[in-house]
């Protein structure tokens, strides 16, 4: 709550506004001078992943955020649509995963909710760690078609990130789905820029819910 909100609120008077802050989230100004230029066409997953782990690894460099990148390419052109990293702490939206802002963004770029409604794009998602339920959940709703992952779910566990309840069998109903998974593409690159956040002393932000010693924890 913003702190004209919780003046109003506080004082409980009913001729007062609301004032909702707007929703809004930017990506870090340093991303567009760090990935190739627009019509840059993309030769490999290796080449795509690189991407993804630069963009992670710078944003654990530049303050930005969590040690999580991720990038929307269309597979028609082979070609970037929209990068994302995590900005959780610096938006103050727990959702403001990387996956999430890449898929946001691309929507918005292609001015879709859904990124498999035009037959001239075909969507998939690079991310530098699996992704955990949140994003799981928000893969299919979005109309990527095919997702690529780096680290293993497990490894950003291993480092301190909770990832919630996935089922253990979550690539194979991506799968069922018509959604093609790749895991562990440059999966060491990626784990060492989990371990490198941690070794930084970098806050691990998860929920205070699942902490040791919360209440009904
Ligand atoms: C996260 N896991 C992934 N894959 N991506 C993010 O941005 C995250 N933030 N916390 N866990
Ligand atoms: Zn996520």
């Amino acid at each position: 709550m913003n702190e004209e909100n919780h003046r109003s609120s506080a004082h409980g008077a009913s001729q007062q506004r609301w004032n909702f802050p707007k929703l809004m989230v930017s990506l870090p100004a340093w991303v567009e001078s760090v990935i190739p230029p627009l019509g840059h066409v993309y030769r490999s997953d290796i080449e795509k992943m690189e991407l993804v782990l630069r963009l992670a690894h710078l944003n654990i460099m530049e303050g930005s955020g969590g040690p999580f990148g991720a990038a929307v390419f269309d597979m028609r052109s082979q070609r970037l649509l929209a990068p994302g990293v995590n900005l959780v702490l610096s938006s103050k939206w727990s959702g403001a995963h990387a996956e999430m802002i890449a898929i946001a963004l691309a929507q918005s770029l292609v001015e879709s909710h859904d990124l498999a409604a035009s037959a001239s794009l075909r969507c998939e998602l690079f991310s530098s760690t699996e992704p955990c339920a949140m994003c799981l959940g928000a893969i299919p709703w979005s109309g990527i078609r095919r997702l690529v992952c780096g680290a293993r779910d497990q490894d950003a566990r291993c480092v301190g990130f909770d990832e919630g309840a996935k089922p253990q069998a979550w690539s194979a109903l991506l799968r069922d789905q018509g959604i093609e998974v790749r895991q562990d593409v440059l999966r060491e690159e990626a784990v060492g820029i989990l371990r490198e956040y941690i070794a930084l002393g970098r806050q691990v932000y998860n929920s205070k819910i699942n902490a040791p010693g919360a209440p009904g924890a």
